[in-house]
């Protein structure tokens, strides 16, 4: 019996993931860098409904990829989409190598259905940009459905059911695991060093009777043989699984939930936020309903103030170009960052959670009070450090504060309007 137990103990540890040294600099580089750009792109955007389009329009597969047949996306130009992101202030891209509707953006061997052999464009866009953000400084990382709904082989899930036409008789799930590990072998052997894989999809089979089983265990060893300090993170809107990296929520921050795919409890991982900067992510001719850059700027400083990274989507489009909505935003956000970054890249979540008011980061013995909005002429900071100077952040001039009982209260004036007045506080 007692052989027995120790045995399962055993077995149990084996399994346990154990970051090695290189992924544990990987997640704080990644933690550090706290602004990403996700781009979905795809023959989706051809559509320009959206990525969601195939299922959401019921549309037979085959109707769907002759869009493929016609892509041609002539202004496509990684070295303008990589400009665009490092004058962003991101320091990441998060790119849609393959998405829900199957189609590789790479010159993949594992299907005819990509970018090189089955478009007049025959570009490996993924070398393309992989090339370029080692020119300019920028990490890849690399977005991919474990959802089809395109192929025979993928076992059916809640999403596209019985709609794009597949053959039922055809299912196979061994097949179809194999074909996606041979991709991220591609992935992971020819575009360079990639800062992360993200995977989406899971949530494909949240609803089925018996739990399905994605063999992930053995695909994130895979991804961490292939390259030791890729980071492995997955979009399942769960608490993270063991092997993953980082923690991933989609268009909230950690522990807001006002679109229902973020309720789950945040783990001690890294944190990143996806978000649109309109209302979708793969490029949708209707939605012109962009946020304004001070909107999004308080969002990449909230995200950091809970010690979340930001990853901002723009959906470029069927010509290859970034919307100049979506430009013009990042341009903004970057000019802020250049004169703020301090106080979002490298920091933490601030002392004091989110408030009306907005909210905190930090950085050793700095303490960042980000001010977005303030009716009164002073502002009560609950901290147990103690305050030993306070300024304001852009001009150096002093704050006048006084310790309280439960902390300290700045007399700040009448506050200018603006996107977030930034107070530094040097602390013990
Ligand atoms: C997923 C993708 O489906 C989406 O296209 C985009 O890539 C985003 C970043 O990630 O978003 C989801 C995931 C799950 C559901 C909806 C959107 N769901 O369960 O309904």
């Amino acid at each position: 019996m007692a052989v027995v137990a120790m045995l399962t103990v055993v077995s149990l540890t084996a399994q346990r993931y154990e970051p090695t040294p290189e992924i544990l600099k990987a997640r704080e580089e990644f933690s550090d860098a706290r602004f990403g750009v996700f781009i979905h792109w795809g023959i989706y955007s051809m559509f320009a409904q959206g990525e969601w389009y195939l299922q959401n329009a019921g549309l037979n597969r085959d109707e769907y990829a002759k869009a493929a047949d016609a892509f041609y996306p002539h202004r496509f130009d990684a070295k303008a989409w990589v400009a665009a992101v490092k004058a962003s202030g991101a320091k990441y891209i998060c790119f849609t190598t393959r998405h829900h509707d199957s189609f590789s953006m790479w010159n993949t061997e594992q299907s005819e259905f990509n970018i090189v052999d089955a478009t007049p464009f025959g570009r490996d866009v993924l070398k393309e940009l992989a090339e370029e953000c080692a020119k300019q400084g920028i990490k890849l990382h690399l977005y991919y459905s474990h959802a089809d709904w395109m192929r025979d082989d993928y076992p059916r899930g809640r999403t596209a059911r019985d709609v794009t036409g597949r053959d039922e008789s055809k299912i196979n799930w061994s097949e179809y695991y194999a074909f996606m590990n041979r991709q991220i072998e591609e992935l992971l052997t020819n575009y360079g060093p990639i800062g992360a894989i993200w995977f989406d999809g899971w949530w494909d089979h949240d609803e089925d009777a018996t739990p399905f089983d994605w063999q992930l265990d053995e695909q994130y060893a895979l991804v961490h043989k292939l390259q030791p300090s890729c980071l492995v993170a997955n979009n399942h809107h769960q608490v993270p699984f063991e092997g993953e990296d980082i923690q991933i929520f989609e268009r909230d921050l950690p522990g807001e939930n006002t679109h229902g795919l973020s309720g789950q409890d945040i783990s001690r991982l890294p944190l990143e936020t996806c978000q649109t900067m309109n209302g979708m992510w793969g490029y949708k001719v209707v939605d012109q309903n962009y946020k304004s850059t001070e909107t999004l700027i308080r969002y990449l400083v909230s995200a950091a103030g809970k010690g979340a990274n930001l990853l901002l989507n723009v959906g470029p489009q069927p010509n290859g170009e970034l919307p100049a909505a979506a430009v013009e935003r990042m341009k903004a956000m970057g000019e802020w960052l250049n004169i703020y970054g301090e106080t979002i890249y490298g920091t933490e979540a601030g002392d004091i959670k989110q408030q009306q008011w907005g909210c905190t980061t930090r950085n050793g013995d700095k303490l960042y009070v980000h001010i977005f909005e303030l009716e009164d002429e002073a502002l009560f900071l609950p901290l147990s450090c103690k305050v030993t100077d306070a300024k304001v952040y852009v001009s150096g001039k002093r704050v006048k504060y006084q310790k309280v009982a439960q902390g300290v209260v700045l007399e700040l004036g009448k506050l200018p309007k603006m996107t977030d007045y930034i107070v530094e506080l040097t602390t013990k």
